[in-house]
């Protein structure tokens, strides 16, 4: 009661007492708790902008920016509690990003969403070539201020390909004159493959533009349920994996605003190391790593090529085993490796042999050694072991550098490591003649013993056992192989080349049958063969389509270097088939059934549909000059890299580029 004075008086008993006025009282103390509370506040926003990381800052926005990333970062728990969906429990938005059929609590961010929602809707109606532009876009540049300018985007629209003479052979100008110019087609082409490209295109932005609407820097979409798909191969951190897989396409395409927004997203935030779960250390190197090296290629953007350095270090702990093997999975914040639980002690052959041109073209840009000196342990470790009937076993120990269970494959498991081989020796202007050599050695058994014949005619690759085939069955990932063939035909003049043809053309045939013979046109994850049943799938989890890329990859290949027009034909069929049961209002969902008129889907728009089966199309209906088959190699995610001394895009680094404190 100290200091409140009384301002009239009471009686009690007829004796007047000292009283004190209530309302006065409410009054003072309001203005004493509302002085404290700003007196708090200020010195509070004070404390905050003296704190070391916002002195640095070279703008109101950057601070501002800064606080949202550390609310964002805290979680949505820190604002609302977590919603849980009906069948995804634990899956929630991230803040800013509002659930389907939620977003009546916020009208900013519904206005917004509402806005950026009705331009795309204008734009997919529109011509597709025309670019959109995205002033609004909820979550994204509407919260963290104006972004900075790109050191090196591109500026111009594609009005050119980059031609060798052009160019010259030390590397990129240096007024960045020589970044790869994308032309799908020339002025005169035909109208109908113009129409078709131009609807590749168009599926690109859907798949991109949404993924940008509801789930900008997470890793993938989840189409149907409209947000982020947090329990992708890399976990529900902000790795943006679909923003780094598909940029590349985006370039191609030249879609440049989109490419231009997705440049910017990995410059200010996308960073290895403040990942805290475990990473495949083969997903990491082909999707971001290749992903990223793609994109320095093209466009001389050093942004890209140290970012993909960085991916890289963070990965290189996983090599320190006495073979120098890596293990499969590594955490870039504990630096922790371990197996697959599921593998035993034992690292798979088609993870270890598909880092070859990721990291060998690493060191060439970056002048650092540490990276082609990895995988060349890894290929001496492999050229070295005695290898049961010329063939690779699918499971290794890097402990003992012994092989596990003798189980071969062209399809899961081994696929890649065989694919990479040959493209080890295009990617070196077929200088790496060892990979040429293991290469031939190997698909010459793997003829002779995996390839089959259905009593119809159909060629297929079946899997082998201790030397024995134990499933007639293909798998959808050794799709890939036709292509693959086709290009070991036609890249090396020998007795094997016509066989090699022979088994691209079959195998690519067979892979468009299990296609046609589902009921949407779309093939399943593995197909089988017996007497009643030729290319379908048996079991249901074999009848999914998860948004695939192999069988057009080598459609892609097949039609560049046959120029036979089925193959066009038939990527056209799958166009058509994805837009009819794929795509979705949220982008492009897998399937759970392709034997189903109606199919369900799966929710999940996977990162490699923009980085590797749109790209695929794309070239399919584009001139060959577009990323040509003879400057470019394309790494098992369908990212292009050059081809050395034969592409002036190669980028080879004349000093090596500074190393940082963080490098093994
Ligand atoms: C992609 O990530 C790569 O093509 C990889 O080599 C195999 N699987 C997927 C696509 O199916």
């Amino acid at each position: 009661m100290t200091g409140i004075l009384p301002t009239y008086q009471r009686f009690v008993n007829g004796v007047p007492v000292p009283s004190i006025s209530r309302r006065s009282f409410r009054i003072r103390e309001k203005y004493l708790i509302v002085s404290v509370l700003l007196t708090f506040g200020i010195v509070w926003l004070g404390a905050l902008f003296y704190l070391p990381e916002f002195k640095s800052s070279s703008s109101v926005n950057d601070s501002v920016y800064n606080v949202y990333k550390r609310i964002q970062k805290a979680g949505p728990e820190l604002l609302m509690p977590p919603p849980l969906a009906q069948n995804d429990v634990g899956d929630f938005p991230v803040v800013g990003i509002v659930r389907h059929g939620e977003e009546g609590d916020d009208p900013h961010i519904v206005e917004d969403r509402n806005r950026l929602k009705a331009k795309i809707d204008e734009d997919m109606g529109m011509k597709v070539l025309e670019r959109p532009q995205f002033d609004v876009a909820p979550s994204v540049s509407s919260s963290r201020g104006p972004s900075k300018p790109p050191v090196d985007a591109i500026e111009e629209p594609a009005v050119r390909n980059f031609a060798a003479k052009d160019a010259s052979p030390a590397g990129p100008k240096p007024d960045g004159s020589n970044r790869y110019v994308a032309v799908a087609i020339g002025p005169n082409a035909d109208p109908d493959q113009k129409q078709k490209l131009e609807t590749v295109k168009e599926m690109m932005r859907h798949a991109w533009n949404n993924y940008k609407l509801y789930a900008w820097g997470k890793n993938e979409l989840k189409p149907i349920s409209k947000r982020a798909h947090l329990s992708s191969v890399f976990g529900s951190g902000e790795m943006g994996a679909t923003i780094v897989d598909g940029l590349d396409t985006l370039y191609v395409m030249g879609l440049t605003d989109e490419f231009r927004e997705g440049r910017d997203w990995i410059a200010e935030h996308f960073n290895i190391n403040e990942i805290d779960s475990e990473l495949s250390v083969f997903e990491t190197t082909i999707r971001f790593v290749g992903g990223l090296l793609s994109c320095y290629a093209l466009t001389g953007d050093t942004i890209f090529r140290d970012k993909a350095a960085e991916v890289a270090d963070a990965l290189l702990p996983a090599f320190e085993t006495p073979t120098g093997l890596p293990y499969a999975l590594i955490n870039p914040s504990t630096k922790a490796s371990r197996q697959y639980h599921w593998a035993g002690p034992n690292s798979i052959l088609s993870e270890l042999g598909t880092l070859h041109l990721e990291f060998s073209y690493l060191s060439d840009v970056t002048g650092r050694e540490v990276y082609r000196n990895k995988v060349d342990k890894i290929r001496e470790v492999l050229y070295n072991i005695e290898k049961p009937g010329d063939l690779y076993p699918n499971f290794i120990n890097p402990r003992t550098g012994q092989w596990g269970q003798r189980h071969i494959s062209l399809g899961a498991l081994g696929d890649s490591f065989y694919e990479y081989l040959l493209k080890a020796w295009l990617a070196s202007n077929r200088g790496d003649e060892q990979a040429r050599t293991m290469f031939d050695t190997a698909m010459q058994a793997a003829l002779d013993k995996m390839l089959r014949v259905s009593p119809s005619g159909l060629a297929y690759l079946a899997e082998l056992k201790y030397g024995r085939v134990i499933e007639e069955k293909m798998d959808h990932l050794s799709c890939f192989a036709g292509g693959m063939f086709a290009l070991a035909a036609t890249t090396l003049e020998n007795s094997l080349s016509e066989r090699y043809m022979d088994v691209a053309r079959k195998l690519t045939h067979t892979c468009h049958e299990s296609y046609f013979r589902s009921e949407t046109k779309l093939g399943p994850e593995a197909f089988r063969f017996s007497n009643a049943v030729e290319a379908r799938a048996q079991k249901s989890n074999e009848k999914v389509y998860i948004l695939r890329p192999e069988t057009f990859e080598s459609y892609f290949i097949m039609w560049r270097l046959t120029k036979e027009q089925k193959y066009r034909d038939w990527g056209w069929e799958a166009v058509q088939a994805l837009e009819k049961h794929c795509r979705v209002e949220g982008g492009y969902t897998g399937l759970t059934n392709v034997y189903h008129q109606n199919p369900q889907g799966d929710d999940v728009q996977q990162s490699y549909f923009l980085a590797e089966t749109l790209k695929y199309l794309y070239l399919l209906f584009s001139d060959d000059s577009l990323l040509s088959l003879d400057e470019w190699v394309f790494n098992t995610e369908a990212h292009p890299l050059p081809i050395k001394g034969k592409n002036p895009l190669y980028r080879m680094a004349s000093t090596p580029v500074p190393i940082e404190d963080n490098r093994v």
